[in-house]
């Protein structure tokens, strides 16, 4: 069962003013990330806009501690920063790794596949905003193919998006989740569960930015929404292997996976203007192929 918003914990770790834009998707997951961590992670976090959310020593809107890294070596760090407090006994407090798609997928994933394949006592958070938006939108291998970056050609990115999760699983990751900020029950859940779980684990957030994928800032929720009932999200869990959908992916499926048309989500978001026809209908197959890969694996792990 889903923790309901309103059962989630009082007590802030993001206090009140950040210097994110209005309507991030980032800010708003980690508040919740923070509230599942409860004071007790160490994390470590590469330059982003996670590293302008926590502002400038001594001034920071964030309270929990946290090891500012180089780009490459997130995960590298955490793997340090883990053997230190296991020398030190003090294993009771949890690393969190958390860094962009830019510093997930591409600048950090040679030491996040080291961390991955050493089984490291890490939890990994990547927040995936499709771009480098710290340094203004330009396209990282999570970009959606077709969309238009600073650094895209005209008609767009050519190349389709990394699968992340796929690789995560090739190293034997034990437990891999995906979460959005517009369902915050969902997101505390998982990472409540990966916190206190041992080895590496991996969490990937879905974050709508609203300047760098052109939408209105009071439309940075019900656009997370959209990203799952589009199914351009799939909301779940992969226990040692087994994946479940959760939350409104779980209640899409039982419902007979019934998705809404991909046109709703892209026609929300000046970042997919232009997009040609051809492109469009290929992201649509490759949604459909997705939920269906998915669903099978569910239905799998339900015994059904
Ligand atoms: C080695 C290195 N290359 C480039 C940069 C410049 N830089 C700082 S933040 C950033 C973008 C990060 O993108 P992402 O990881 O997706 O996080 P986001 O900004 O989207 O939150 C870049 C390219 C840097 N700090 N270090
Ligand atoms: S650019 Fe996007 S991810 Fe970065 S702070 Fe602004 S809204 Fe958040
Ligand atoms: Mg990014």
């Amino acid at each position: 069962m889903t923790t309901n918003i309103i059962d989630l914990p009082a007590v802030e770790y993001l206090l009140p003013g950040n210097r994110t834009c209005a309507g991030c998707g980032l800010a708003v997951a980690y508040r919740f990330i923070l509230k599942a961590l409860d004071g007790k992670a160490v994390m470590t976090i590469p330059a982003s806009c996670l590293t302008v959310l926590g502002g400038m020593y001594p001034v920071s809107s964030v309270h929990v501690p946290w090891v500012n890294c180089t780009f490459p070596s997130t995960a590298a760090t955490a793997t340090g920063i883990a053997a230190g407090l296991r020398a030190l006994g003090r294993e009771e407090l949890r690393v969190i790794a958390m860094a962009g798609d830019g510093g997930t997928l591409d600048i950090g994933i040679q030491a996040l596949s080291g961390a991955a394949e050493r089984n490291e006592d890490v939890l990994f958070i990547c927040y995936d905003n499709e771009a480098y938006m710290n340094t203004g939108t330009q396209r990282s291998s999570a970009t959606p193919k077709g969309v238009r970056t600073a650094t895209t050609p005209v008609h767009g990115k050519q190349e389709n998006k990394k699968d992340i999760i796929q690789i995560m699983e090739a190293h034997g990751v034990g437990y891999i989740a995906t979460a959005s900020p517009s369902y915050p029950g969902d997101l505390y859940d998982k990472v409540l569960k990966a916190r206190d779980l041992k080895g590496m684990r991996y969490i990937h957030i879905h974050v709508p930015c609203p300047p760098g994928w052109a939408f209105p800032t009071r439309d940075t929720i019900s656009l997370g929404r959209l990203a799952v009932e589009t199914g351009v999200l799939a909301l779940y869990e992969i226990v040692d292997g087994a994946l479940s959908f959760t939350a409104k992916t779980k209640t899409i499926a039982k419902g007979g996976g019934k998705l809404r048309p991909l046109e709703d989500y892209l026609s929300a978001q000046g970042r997919f203007k232009g997009m040609g026809e051809e492109i469009v209908a290929e992201f649509q197959d490759g949604v459909r192929e997705r939920w269906e890969r998915f669903a099978a694996r569910d239905r799998q792990s339900a015994g059904a």
